[in-house]
This record gives C-alpha cells, structure tokens and sequence, in this order.
C-alpha cells in the first residue's frame, strides 16, 4: 500500500498543537449568532430586578411593598422576610463569609440588594422598583480600612457577640470588628532581623486601587422550575457551573441531580461571574414561588457597582539587598478592603490568594507577608479581573520594589532585575513564601527582551532627552517601563486548593464516534479564550483525528464531567491536562484494537501522528478512523465495543508561566497626557496550543492593563458613593488609546503538565499593569520621583510633574 501523502501533510491536517487554528467558535459569533443568558426566551418568563440602596451604611426602618404590588404586570416583591423562613435571606460566599441575599435590616454597601420585584416584563419590573418604599436611617459611612480597623463603629453586627467583641471568622481569630483575617506566609523575625542589619533597604508604600473587569455581558441567570419532574434549571453567566450546581444544592436542600446548570455563551468572564449573586438565589426562588421561568440581568451600573470587584490592597513593603545590589530580604504587609462582605473567590487556605508570590521572579533568601482583611462600606467581591488570585497585586508590589530599589541602590533597573533572578538550573525552585516553581528560564526572556527594543539605546535616548528637557528644548519626558513577572496558574494540586470543600481538580470526557470523529466535554468553561478551538488541537495531536472532526463542548452539568471552571487561567493546567490523559486511554485502546486487526502483539505497533503502524514496518498501519470503526463493529475478543475515555485530573503542583515586558512612553508634562510608544511583550507559557489564541490573550490582557494603570478605578467618596458608576466615568479603553504591541515568546515547558502547557490568559495583565505603572515612574524618576499611585490618569500625572516642580 503506498501512501501518498507526506508524514508533514498527515501532521498539518491534523490542526493539533502548534498550529494557529482559526477560532471555531467564531463562526457564530462574528455573525451575531452567539446564544448569550439574555438570548434565552421561555414560554412565560418573567423579569426580576432589585431595588438597590441609594445609601452605603443605613439601617432598613421598613420596607413598604404594597405599592409595588399594585403596580400593573407586577407578581411579587420580595424582601429579607420572605427568604427568612427559608433560612435563604443570607447566603454563603465563597470566602466562607456569609452575605445578605436581601437587605436584612441594614445596608452595607451603595447598591446593596434591598428587594426582588418579579414582573410580567423589564419595563413592569422597573416600575414596581420605583413604587417599592423603603424607609432608611443613615449610619456613619467607613470607606477607608485604616479608619475601620479603629473605629467604634460596626459594621457587620453578626460577627461580634453580645458583649461586641468579634468572633472567630473563617480564617481564625478577629482583632477587631470590622477586621475579617489575618493571614501570613513566611518567617517574620528572621526577615525582619535581615532587613534591620542590612546596609541597604528600600521601603515603600502603594496602594493598588479598586477597579472592576467590567465585561461586555452584565452578569445574570434564567431560573425555570419545572413542578412536574421538580427539576431547576439555571442558566447563567457561570464560570464554574458545577460549582454553582452544587452551592446551590446545598443550599437550596434541591438534590443535586434535580439541578440542572447551563452556561451558554458568555460575553466575558475576567473574574467577575466566578462568584455566587443574590440575583441567582431570588431568580431560583421566583420562579420556585411563581412556577414561571425567572429571569434577572444586571444592567451596567448594577454590574459596575455591586458584582465583584478587584483589587483594593493597600501595600507597604521594605526590601533589603547588599550594595552590589543582591536581594537579602522582603517584607510585605497589604490591608484589604474587601468591603461589606468577604466574598473574595479565592482557595479556601488562601484568604489573600496567592499573594504570597510576590518574592516574584527573584531569589530572595528571606520573606514574610502578612494580609489583613477589612470591612467597609463598600461592594463585596474580590479577587477577580485577570488576576490569578491576586497574583496581580503581588506582581506589581514586587516589581515596584524593585524599581524602589533600584533608585536607591542608583542602579538600572534591568540589571537590578538580572542579578537577582531565580537562575535556570535553581528550577524546581521553592521561594522563601513556600511555592515550588516549575520551570523557568528567566535570563534568556530578559535578554531577548532588552535585545530586541535596544535597551541601551532607548537609556541613552532617555538620557538625551532629560538633557533636552532641562535645556527647555522639549516638555516631553520619556519613560522606560520595564516588568518581569512569574505568574502562578493552574490551580490546582486538591491536596492544597479547594473552594468552599470543593477540590480543584479537572475532567475531560472523550467519544469517539465509529466514522472517526468525536465530541469531547469538559469541566471548565470559555468565556471568549476559544476553548473549542484549542482544545480540539490538544486531542488531535493525542490521538490522530483532526482538529476540526472533534467537538468540544462545556458548560451543562447534565453532560460535562465535574470541574471546576474557568479561572484562574487553570483551564489549560488543568482540563487541558486532562484531555491529554483521556487521550492517552483512548490511544491505549486503540493500540489493542490496532494491534488485533494488523495481527501482531500490542508492543509490536506504535503510533504515528494518525495511525498505529507495524514497528520496523511503516507500510503496514491501521488508521485511528479505521481502528475507531474497528472498535464499534467488529467483535474482538477481550475488548469491550466503543470508544469512550474520562480522565479527573489533579495536577500535582501548579504552573508557572513567565514573560518580560517592556514598554516606551512620551509623557507631556504640560497637560500629564501618555502616548505609548512602543509596547514589547515575551511570554513564555510553556508548550504552546494555538499562537493565534495566544497572541490574542496578551492583546486582551495588555489593553486590560492599560486600563488599569492609566484610568480604569471604582472610586468612591467619603459618603460611600460610588463615583464611577457609569461608562462615562469608569475607563475602558478603545482603538483610539491602544497601542501597537509587539509580541513575542520563549518556550520552556513545565515538567509535570502531560504536554507541557502552562496557562496565558492571565499573565498579560499581570505583567502589564507593573509595566505601564512603570514607564510612567520612570519618566520621572530623573527629577526625584520615587513612586505614585495607579491610576495614571492625565491629571494625576499632571500633579506628580507639578509636584516635582516641573511646571515652574
Ligand atoms: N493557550 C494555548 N497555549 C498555552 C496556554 C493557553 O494555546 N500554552 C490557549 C488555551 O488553550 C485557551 C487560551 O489560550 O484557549 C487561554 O488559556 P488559559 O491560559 O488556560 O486560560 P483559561 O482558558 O483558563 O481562561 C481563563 C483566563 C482568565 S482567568 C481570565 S480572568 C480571562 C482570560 O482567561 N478572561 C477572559 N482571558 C479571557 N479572554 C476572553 N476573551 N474573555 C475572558 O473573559
Ligand atoms: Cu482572577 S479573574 Mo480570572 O481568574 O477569571
């Protein structure tokens, strides 16, 4: 038999790894064919929505529905006293908080859920929101959690005890009422020893606003109820959809295999849809109640206002090194406005996530972190926008330091960074705050980075340039950003991440249909990252079908296997380990089948990118469409018929993707306006799926960052309100500030992922707040600056050049 087409060609038909596979889930997309929550229309629905608290700290007198009732269209209003009796007016966060799921007796937080009108439509339901009364008296507002950590005033009143003195939360002891955790990593006298005898310490304070990953999709759920079977069915804008089955088993006492979660479509995650909403219990409870489907979308300002928000750390560091500039010692504390409830998404065992990264891409000997979270009078939420579990924060702490440092040390902020770096042959590396990296090479990145936008030239150019601007030949200064960020992905190994008792393991089911192609599910879910592109591609190189004879399909618990989600980029760590290992079985199989149809022993055929060939005779071969025909239709003795695989993959350590980015910024000093001038940035995620995908994560996670840094924040003022709530106010950028990025990769595999994958989806963001943040500090660290605050807006960065007496 001669084959006429080439090992090369048998490999590019495959579109397995490697290849840049157009998105296949685009199809639908750019025609406008996407299925999103608010797509779905049933027989009868009805419209939910809250009536949200105009204050921030207030105490509920009454709440007068009456009104609201006679409202035409309108069925029902519900209120703390309706969901009382079924023990549902307060709910479990994922951060082992509890959260009012309505208003119960005070508000804490502006736009607080107060109360549920269900109506035949949008329109009715907003009606019934204006006619609902509900009588407030003002509390003292505490916005600052400097100022809540010493205040008399309360604010959660159900964590003191009658004499008010706080009682244990979910992470141990309180010191105080409005104080939720303190949790620390690390060897704190030895640090502090360190860092007390050390010729050199660089301190800094930093505060890392809260902003809000704001997706094109407003969070929301259709609750349906069905009577007769007594089967709930909840579609929503769900990252982790089994998860959301199971919290809502518990805690609706609905057996789980009576819940149904369905995850269509969803127009961007960024972290904001990990968390549970009091929208999804009142939606479940209307339509239980009014035996109708229920359907509650937030709008903009809900979604900017009220769901998760990010951020918010307050950070003071000190950083110790020898003059030649080694690193001895960091020690960092963080307070942490979590607002008015702890519903930070995090593991369980992490109450600040992963902070504990931020020794970063550096061989510090000694390190100690200490997190203390704080209740104020603002959203709950947290850890969510791109942010591996506050890996953001870490980064940017850290790489801040070093630029601190640098300063002090009067040393090139590159060089600072090479000398210090977790060395090649360091790797498994364990840092002083106890994470196992895996894999990294971080001196070739750094080089090929610095090489490729002429470092040296670009600091002689800047150098030029302050000569200018002290001339008063230009009002243009020029900043150097610079960023080199570890990221830890892939939660993760059971033994240590769970949420909420759940572990954080992932699934991949696999058949293979008898014609040769097959549907393949998952635990995770895509939220726009192409996960039916790419991991088609994982299973075409595993097992020798094309790419585009498989489907991938996510998202309903009815089919897909149990997993945890999309977060925390851990879907390739994680599920696309697994579907190398459901692969695998399926490849093992199909090697008895091979071996029984070609008549030699299992040990004599091996696989050959779409084939199983006879060893030491390639023109003698069974193809993976033939074997899969073979395993349905013909009896073979000792071998089941079908060809079907799971794999529940519990990775043993997470992944540790890296990158360097660097990032060139003329800065007018006149009216503080930035324009990037060029914008590199290497990322390094091991074994790479799909360039295409990846390539436009890091264009997603970098615009991300700029926002971030040069504009995005939820701000509020002293009263608790929030001053962003709008499009108008709350910075998302468009073509117009985005700039050209130039993109670029090494690739060193992580050693213990089935094909060497780590995640990408987040590292962008990561990387690139530090180094935008930087660029804009670097301009002006000739003239004495050491750091400023994000976000980088005109006027702030008018002020730091009026501040350095620029303007005189
Ligand atoms: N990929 C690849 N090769 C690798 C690593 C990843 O080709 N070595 C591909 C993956 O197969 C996948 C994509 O890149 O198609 C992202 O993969 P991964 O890094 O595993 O991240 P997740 O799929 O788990 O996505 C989560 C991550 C997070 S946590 C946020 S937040 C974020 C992000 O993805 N939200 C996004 N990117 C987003 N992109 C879009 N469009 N929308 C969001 O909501
Ligand atoms: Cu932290 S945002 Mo993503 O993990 O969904």
């Amino acid at each position: 038999m001669k084959d006429e087409v080439t090992r090369d060609e048998r490999i590019d038909n495959l579109k397995g790894m490697g290849c840049s596979r157009k998105r296949v889930e685009d199809a639908r997309f750019t025609q406008g064919k996407g299925n999103y929550v608010d797509d779905i229309k049933l027989d009868g629905m009805l419209f939910g929505d809250f009536v949200r608290s105009p204050y921030a700290h207030a105490r509920i007198k009454n709440i007068d529905t009456a009104a609201a009732l006679e409202v035409p269209g309108v069925l029902a209003v519900l209120t703390a006293a309706d969901l009382e009796p079924l023990g549902l007016h307060w709910m479990p966060t994922l951060a082992g908080d509890k959260q009012m799921v309505l208003a119960d007796g005070k508000v804490l937080f502006q736009g607080q859920e107060v109360a549920f009108v269900v109506a035949e439509d949008r329109y009715a339901a907003a009606d019934g929101m204006e006619a609902v009364e509900v009588e407030y008296e003002e509390l003292s507002v505490i916005v600052d959690p400097f100022e809540a950590l010493k205040s008399d005033v309360v604010l959660r009143e159900d964590t003191v005890d009658e004499n008010g003195k706080p009682t244990d939360g979910a992470h141990g002891p309180r010191n105080h009422p409005n104080h939720i955790f303190t949790w620390e990593a690390g060897d704190k006298d030895p640090t502090e020893e360190v860092i007390a005898n050390a010729e050199i310490v660089a301190e800094e304070e930093m505060y890392y606003h809260r902003t809000h990953p704001c997706p094109l999709e407003t969070c929301g759920c259709v609750a349906s109820m069905d009577k007769v079977n007594g089967k709930l069915t909840l579609w929503g804008t769900f990252q982790a959809p089994h998860a959301i089955r199971t919290i809502v088993s518990l805690i609706s006492g609905l057996e789980e295999h009576n819940i149904r979660v369905i995850s269509p479509d969803i127009g961007g995650g960024f972290g904001n849809k990990v968390g549970a909403y009091p929208g999804y219990v009142c939606s479940v409870v209307a339509s239980i109640v009014t035996g109708k489907p229920v359907k509650w979308i937030e709008d903009r300002m809900d979604n900017l206002m009220t769901t998760a928000f990010a951020r918010d750390y307050w950070m003071k560091g000190k950083i110790s090194a020898t003059p030649e500039g080694k690193i001895t010692g960091l020690h960092c504390h963080v307070t942490a406005d979590h607002g008015g409830f702890d519903a930070c998404a995090d593991p369980t065992k992490f109450p600040a996530g992963f902070m504990n990264i931020c020794t970063g891409s550096y061989d510090i000997p000694t390190a100690y972190l200490a997190v203390d979270g704080v209740y104020t009078n603002k959203a709950p939420g947290g850890v969510s926008y791109r942010c591996s579990f506050r890996v953001t924060e870490a980064v940017y702490f850290i790489e801040r330091m070093i630029e601190v440092l640098a300063i002090k040390l009067d040393m090139d902020a590159a060089e600072l960074r090479r000398i210090n770096f977790i060395k090649k042959e360091q790797f498994p590396y364990t840092a002083a705050l106890g994470w196992e990296y895996d894999s990294g090479d971080y001196h070739t990145a750094w080089d090929k980075a610095l090489k490729a936008v002429d470092y040296d030239g670009l600091r002689a150019e800047q150098a030029q340039r302050v000569a200018d601007f002290k001339a008063g030949k230009t009002r243009k200064l020029m900043g150097i950003g610079l960023s080199f960020f570890t990221e830890i992905v892939g939660a993760g190994p059971v033994k240590n991440c769970d949420i909420l008792g759940l572990g954080m393991f992932d699934s991949c089911e696999i058949r293979i249909h008898p014609t040769g192609s097959a549907i393949a599910r998952l635990g995770t879910i895509s939220q726009g990252q192409g996960h039916a592109t790419t991991f088609a591609q994982i299973l075409a190189s595993e097992i020798g079908l094309p790419a585009d004879s498989i489907t991938i399909e996510e998202g309903d618990t009815d089919t897909a296997p149990y997993g945890l989600g999309t977060y925390g980029s851990r879907s390739t760590p994680v599920a696309g380990a697994a579907t190398a290992m459901a692969g695998r079985k399926i490849r093992a199989k199909a090697q008895m089948i091979a071996a029984y149809l070609l008549e030699v022993h299992d040990n004599d055929v091996e696989f050959d990118v779409d084939r199983f060939v006879v060893k030491g005779a390639p023109e003698r071969f069974k193809t993976m469409k033939e074997v899969a025909f073979a395993a349905y239709n013909q009896a073979i003795p000792g071998i089941e018929p079908g060809l079907e695989a799971v794999s529940y993959y519990d990775p043993p350590n997470m992944t540790y993707p890296f990158g360097a980015y660097i990032c060139v910024m003329d800065i007018d000093v006149d009216t503080g306006v930035t324009d990037i001038r060029r914008f590199y940035a290497l990322d390094d995620c091991g074994t790479r799926i799909n360039p295409m995908i990846i390539e436009g994560q890091v264009h997603g996670g970098l615009t991300e960052a700029l926002a971030v840094a040069l504009g995005q924040e939820i701000a509020y003022d002293n009263m608790g309100n929030v001053k962003t709530g709008t499009l108008m106010d709350f910075f998302l950028p468009t073509a117009w500030e985005v700039p050209n990025y130039e993109t670029d990769y090494t690739v060193t595999p992580s050693p213990h992922h089935p094909i060497g994958a780590k995640g990408v989806g987040e590292s962008p963001h990561v990387g690139g707040v530090p180094c935008f943040s930087n660029a804009v500090q670097d301009a002006f660290r000739p003239f004495g600056n050491t750091h400023t605050n994000m976000p980088h807006d005109h006027w702030r960065i008018w002020k730091t050049a009026n501040g350095l007496g620029l303007h005189d």
